[in-house]
């Protein structure tokens, strides 16, 4: 394909602002435009743009002439359980009219997120493999586990070119996260250097796969750049970087901050936590696109620390 005249949605949020800056710096400034519900506050070309709003959506792609469509626009685990049927319109139904939508543009390459979310009780919690047991018990997690039929069906049916990976809890410093299961991961990071202290809403011994950000990135411009005849997954790819627990996180960044103190209050997250797994296989990304994460526990908690600064008294 010619240089790609990319539409990413969900702009705003915690993997949207990285993953926008990453595409602009590959593909170039105007290639990129960025959308979101809330207004931008940040340079380059930006819809502002109501993810259920089909007529809007379809403006957009044709006004820009769009050929690549990243579609994160989505309400996670917590958040999305607070109006499960708002979160399956903006989940599900949003992303099904948009692939009917990029259908009837001519745009085939779509990238899809789908999540660990998608796993459940009856999954094995380690070392998860790709083709497993799906009951997720969030509805996150069943408009994700949908999701990836309906991008396999329209694969198939279709011809379209739909990629997808199933994040693990991403980590990151550039932005926080909101509404996740697995945002105890970034903020015991904000919170450790601002505050020295932390009160964490899962228990100790939570273990969740993760991945810090530069990886996650990676991962997902492996994936698009990956020759299609390589791929071998129509549903989602797993991927995974390392598998923590609050307090192995904890023992990690009190090797920089000695004094740091977490304790712990779980609350209605833990129980999502709980019927998600331990640890992820991802044979098949690395079989098929060459995926191999460069960060571990103590390289990624060594680069948060070192971009996340104290905040000047005010
Ligand atoms: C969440 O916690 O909901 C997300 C995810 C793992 O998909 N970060």
């Amino acid at each position: 394909m010619n240089n790609p005249k990319i539409l990413v949605t969900g702009s705003g949020g915690q993997i949207g602002t990285v993953l926008v800056n990453a595409l602009r710096e590959k593909y170039g400034e105007d290639q990129v435009v960025a959308s979101d519900l809330k207004p931008s506050t940040s340079q380059g070309l930006f819809v502002q743009l109501d993810i259920t709003d089909s007529e809007a959506l379809d403006a957009a792609l044709s006004d820009h002439k769009i050929t690549v469509i990243y579609h994160l626009a989505a309400l996670l685990s917590s958040k999305g359980e607070e109006n499960i049927h708002l979160t399956w319109d903006i989940n599900l139904l949003s992303y099904l009219k948009l692939l009917d939508i990029a259908k009837s543009n001519g745009i085939k390459k779509i990238f899809f997120p789908s999540t660990i979310g998608i796993y459940g009780q009856s999954t094995p919690k380690q070392n998860t493999q790709q083709h497993t047991s799906f009951e997720p018990e969030t509805m996150y997690g069943i408009t994700k586990y949908t999701g990836e039929l309906w991008s396999a069906y329209y694969n198939k049916k279709y011809g379209m070119d739909i990629r997808s990976i199933r994040y693990p809890g991403v980590i990151s410093y550039q932005s926080r996260p909101h509404g996740g299961t697995t945002d105890y991961a970034v903020d015991i990071f904000f919170e450790a250097v601002e505050k020295g202290k932390y009160e964490c809403y899962l228990s100790k011994n939570t273990k969740l796969p993760m991945i810090y950000m530069p990886d996650m990135i990676r991962a997902t411009l492996m994936l698009m750049e990956a020759p299609k005849d390589d791929l071998t997954i129509d549903m989602s790819y797993n991927v995974t970087g390392f598998s923590v627990t609050p307090d192995s996180l904890h023992q990690e960044i009190k090797k920089h901050i000695p004094d740091f103190e977490v304790t712990y209050k779980p609350d209605h997250r833990q129980q999502i936590a709980e019927s998600w797994t331990e640890s992820i296989d991802d044979y098949y990304a690395i079989k098929d696109w060459a995926w191999s994460p460069k960060f571990d526990i103590a390289t990624m908690t060594r680069d948060m620390l070192s971009h996340i600064t104290v905040p000047e008294e005010s």
